[in-house]
């Protein structure tokens, strides 16, 4: 039983995250993804979600490549979230090449392809373009 383990916020999901969270549970069979918080993205990434936290979730674990959702709630809890459920593959998007190699004395670590076109703020600047 290979364990996977992501982290995101996942804001206004869309078939980017899809992609992405499908590529991590195909690496192996069982996928937890660690979910910012709304004070996490408020307080370390200067995003505000359009939904909250609660919402995010439902809609992560509606999601058939996703196994568990738990709290990201500091920079620093990768190694812990590693151990805590027994991790065998770290997987992010390439966005973050190199910045998680230090995880490599805990576990595989793996930056996989984004979906190029789409971000949520490409979807909200479209948006906010249609409705002028
Ligand atoms: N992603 C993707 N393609 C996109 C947009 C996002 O593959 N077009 C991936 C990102 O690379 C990331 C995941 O989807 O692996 C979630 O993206 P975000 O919600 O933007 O997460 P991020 O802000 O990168 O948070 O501690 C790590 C952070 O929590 C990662």
């Amino acid at each position: 039983m290979k364990r996977v383990i992501t982290y995101g916020t996942f804001d206004l999901l869309h078939y980017g995250h899809i992609n992405l969270l499908k590529q991590a549970k195909e690496l192996g069979d069982y996928l937890v993804v660690v979910l910012s918080t709304d004070e996490f993205n408020l307080n370390e990434k200067n995003k505000k979600s359009y939904f909250s936290y609660d919402k995010r979730k439902q809609l992560l674990e509606a999601i058939r490549y996703v196994d568990l959702v738990v709290p990201e709630e500091s920079w620093e809890q990768k190694i812990s979230d590693i151990k805590k459920y027994y991790i065998d593959i770290f997987a992010i998007g390439d966005d973050w090449k190199g910045k998680f190699d230090f995880l490599k004395d805990y576990c595989e670590v793996k930056y996989l392809p984004r979906t190029p076109e789409i971000s949520t703020t490409k979807i909200k600047a479209d948006m906010s373009k249609a409705l002028g």
